[in-house]
């Protein structure tokens, strides 16, 4: 495969004026005629030729002006159409005509079937398989689309923009036509056609228009997508409260679709969903499922001014509208549930996902200079990172300034192509303030190290805090200067309350309020005039996306999580205190009986778990673990998965033992509300209750708790959350295998909860798991092609599985890899994503350490591997 660079950016030679096509949908095959206005642009020479962009295209017809041309004057191939002799100066038309096959299309990209629908996916590349295009975000035109088809195999028919017209044809066929005015990139191109269930309902926007909104399920589910319809609603209201971005065209569709390579598309007016982010009723989807519905709702409706109105000028930009959007869409869930849990959550994930992509091979910084298959780049680092830095803007600016800054960015490039130098300037000119050394988070790659150490004068009632940054080169090979770190800060008094003691910066800092701005290498900032010794809190709210070296004693950290007024950093503080734990305890041989938790710090944990002042969500959040893939990280070399599983049972066993009462009365206490509701208080109380379930469970050793809370659920959460404690705790024990049973028999209708059962054995933390998943995926409902099923199947077993996926004879590698190999054949970029699994072979013991080495030797030998799985197998053995 190639390499494109960032430095190569050049613009096209012509202008796109205008897009008109047709798709014509048949049983086996679709035409497709595509007109574009193009114009060769000023400066350009004469005699350059239009080079087109095609992916598995054949070329039925071409002409020019209304002039069939010569094949002197054309060379087309499945990748490229090259048109030569094309007008010098003016507007000319350009037809072409291809045909294609959506019923063999299995990489979902492009336009292909699903389950009888046809729907389209063009980000990244997508559209060129469509028809033959200048296939790159910054060539920007209005869309006159007309779709064909038979009326009772699909009596909808949808299209980006507004509906202009439709009718009957001959042979029971009709047609709709979309006008699409706003210009847009290719890849926010969409179809659908299908026989759908309409959810309908609208909103009156700000300045009083109507918009109609429509959720599309197939048939029979159209109820489901009741919540979905009640978010969308709640997030167009709030970019107008909190963006005043109000939504531009008359109509607003989604569609939910079976098979989806991703969670949602953007697409201008016509969203197209994986159907597992639209439908949900209490009795098939938990409270995670809720929230994930809500969220990428809300993503994919923000997108419309970051990323549509204002989109990228190429792939490289990507981060400017991911981070942003995805930073848009956190804040929004921060606004609807409850701040602090959403913060923790949004934490979590970014150390255990983006941390080992930028301590690893595939190590890209938020802005990357260069790729080989952008599909791989829809990554952690680029959407999770690249919001960090946004936050990041936010909190050096304030409020009002951020705000300020994005008014400017809407108004300064609406309708254009941006980067992210143009995005940065605008905070700097709404503010004056200049942000060159801020800008560096998006070119160099790398987890900066905080190192803080304190220094306690009791003579002087004098406090030093000494800050440093850090950060080592990694795979990406960028640069190791030093950035600007915004930290938000509290020195806590025994009272609870941060002292308000005056400080005194010497080095490279910057003091303002609750905030110390690192901008060089180290700082010091001495406080004066405190009574006693504080408690030092820092990074609060995980002001920067950093690893924290905070040299800090045992004893101040437990009086944090008791104390803190920031909630954010109690819970770190006792995840700190866990991680420290489990990671020193993870290092120790297998076997080791030296218990990982002190008393003291499971006494901490409990006294968060059992006090009834704090929200249930946020105890429920202290009580989950870190995962063992985030402690195998931090325990960084010669990592051991059986002995950090080993560890994390042995603490879950401690904490379940010296809390049973606390544990019991919890039970007791948060018995289910009679009428299930989604909200984030009720989600909070059954979160709580199913981690008390699960310490009970481990410290009385049996299964009969969970067993009755399996048979009496009245809802998913409570249900599932039953059967997981069955099956990764209780495998042998009567009544797991017959729930499991029952769970199929219940649902097997229902492939969204399928994956479920799937998704669950595939986690069960046994070495026997290897078996149980090679048999699941004979079973009759496996299939390579639904990519949700593949997840839930290979790829939880990969990246949620340590013990199973890592078994020390490699039997884990070898399944996985063999069934990529067969899944790179129908659909690489999932392939891709499932095999990033193995980025982290480095840090293992030398025996599973050569075992995933020479697996991902192999698979990188195998001929006609994609580009997209040779590229991250090749990138992680580098
Ligand atoms: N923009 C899409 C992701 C497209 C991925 C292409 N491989 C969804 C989103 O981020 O909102
Ligand atoms: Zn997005």
């Amino acid at each position: 495969g190639q390499t494109v660079k960032l430095a190569d950016y050049q613009p096209t030679d012509f202008i796109l004026r205008g897009v008109k096509m047709t798709l014509m949908l048949f049983e086996g095959y679709a035409d497709v005629s595509t007109r574009l206005t193009l114009e060769r642009r000023q400066g350009v020479l004469a005699d350059a030729p239009l080079n087109l962009d095609g992916d598995e295209l054949v070329l039925e017809s071409i002409a020019v002006d209304g002039l069939t041309l010569e094949p002197s004057r054309y060379e087309a191939t499945p990748e490229s159409l090259k048109v030569t002799g094309l007008p010098e100066v003016g507007p000319f038309e350009l037809a072409i005509e291809t045909r294609i096959v959506p019923e063999q299309n299995s990489k979902l990209m492009g336009l292909y079937r699903s389950n009888g629908i046809w729907c389209t996916q063009c980000e990244a590349e997508g559209f060129r398989r469509i028809t033959y295009f200048l296939d790159r975000p910054d060539v920007l035109a209005p869309y006159l689309v007309r779709i064909e088809a038979d009326k009772a195999a699909a009596p909808v028919l949808l299209s980006n923009g507004n509906p202009v017209d439709s009718g009957d044809l001959e042979g029971g066929r009709h047609y709709a036509v979309w006008d699409d005015p706003f210009n847009k990139p290719s890849y926010l191109f969409a179809v659908v056609a299908g026989d759908l269930d309409l959810l309908p309902d609208e909103f009156v926007t700000m300045s009083g228009r109507t918009v109609t909104l429509g959720i599309y399920t197939e048939k029979g589910r159209a109820a489901q997508a009741a919540y979905a319809m009640d978010a969308l609603k709640r997030s167009m209201a709030w970019d107008e409260r909190r963006f005043g971005r109000e939504y531009d065209l008359d109509v607003f569709n989604v569609v939910a679709i079976a098979d989806f390579n991703m969670g949602a598309m953007e697409n201008k007016g016509l969203n197209v969903f994986n159907h597992k982010y639209v439908l949900l009723d209490p009795d098939i989807a938990t409270d995670t499922d809720y929230a994930g519905v809500e969220t990428v709702i809300a993503h994919e409706y923000f997108h419309n001014w970051t990323g549509n109105r204002i989109t990228c000028r190429d792939w490289f930009q990507l981060c400017l509208k991911e981070g942003l959007t995805v930073y848009r869409d956190q804040e929004f869930s921060a606004d609807e549930r409850e701040r602090t849990v959403q913060r923790i959550g949004s934490v979590r994930r970014l150390k255990a996902h983006q941390f080992p992509e930028d301590q690893g091979p595939l190590q890209h910084p938020v802005r990357p200079s260069e790729y080989r298959e952008i599909n791989n780049f829809y990554t952690a680092t680029v959407y999770d990172k690249g919001a960090e830095l946004v936050r990041m803007i936010a909190t050096l600016l304030g409020e009002a300034g951020f705000r300020a800054g994005m008014d400017l960015y809407f108004d300064r490039h609406d309708g254009e192509a941006a980067t992210i130098e143009a995005f940065v300037a605008c905070f700097e000119d709404a503010t004056g303030t200049d942000l060159s050394q801020f800008a560096l988070w998006y070119s160099q790659a790398g987890t900066p190290t905080l190192t803080v150490t304190e220094q306690w004068d009791a003579d002087q009632r004098r406090h030093a805090v000494t800050l440093r940054q850090s950060l080592s080169k990694g795979a990406a090979g960028t640069g190791t200067e030093p950035m600007v770190l915004p930290l938000r800060f509290g020195l806590v008094g025994g009272n609870g309350e941060d002292s308000d003691a005056e400080g005194h910066v010497t080095g490279g800092a910057e003091l303002k309020d609750d905030l110390i701005v690192l901008n060089g290498t180290e700082a010091t900032v001495t406080f004066t005039g405190l009574a006693d010794r504080p408690y030092l809190s820092v990074l609060r709210d995980f002001s920067a996306p950093v690893t924290l070296a905070h040299e800090q004693s045992e004893a101040a950290r437990i009086a944090l999580a008791r104390l803190d007024p920031n909630l954010f950093n109690r819970w770190r503080a006792l995840d700190d205190l866990l991680a420290n734990g489990l990671t020193e305890a993870g290092r120790r041989p297998l076997g080791d009986a030296t218990p990982p938790l002190g008393a003291p710090v499971i006494e901490a944990l409990l006294a968060s778990a059992g006090d009834d002042s704090l929200d249930p969500a946020f105890r429920a959040q202290a009580l989950a673990m870190p995962g063992e893939a985030d402690i195998a990280r931090q325990i960084a070399e010669n990592v051991d998965p059986d002995r950090v599983h080993e560890v994390v049972e042995a603490a879950r066993l401690a904490i379940g033992t010296k809390g049973l009462a606390i544990f019991e009365r919890l039970r007791g206490s948060l018995a289910p509300d009679a009428a299930f509701s989604p909200d984030a208080a009720s989600a909070g109380r059954r979160a709580l209750a199913n981690a008390a379930l699960g310490y009970l469970s481990a410290a009385r050793g049996e299964p009969s708790d969970a067993l009755a809370q399996y048979e009496t659920a009245g809802n998913m959460t409570d249900r599932l959350g039953a059967l997981a404690i069955l099956v990764h705790r209780f495998p042998g024990a009567e009544g797991t295998e017959a729930a499991l049973g029952d769970f199929y028999r219940r649902f097997e209708a229902d492939d969204l909860v399928l994956d479920k059962w799937f998704a669950l054995q595939a986690a069960a933390p046994y070495h026997g798991a290897v078996e149980t998943v090679a048999r699941l995926a004979e079973h009759p409902r496996f299939t390579m092609r639904n990519p949700n099923r593949v997840r839930a199947l290979v790829g939880t077993f990969a990246a949620g599985n340590q013990v199973g996926f890592h078994r020390a004879d490699g039997a884990g590698y070898h399944f996985v890899a063999d069934k990529l190999a067969e899944l790179d054949r129908i659909n690489p970029q999932i392939a891709a994503r499932i095999a990033t699994t193995f980025r982290a072979w480095r840090s293992f013991e030398a025996s599973r350490r050569t075992k995933l080495a020479e697996t991902l030797r192999q698979l990188s030998e195998i001929k006609g591997l994609s580009k997209d799985l040779q590229d991250i197998v090749d990138r992680s053995l580098k």
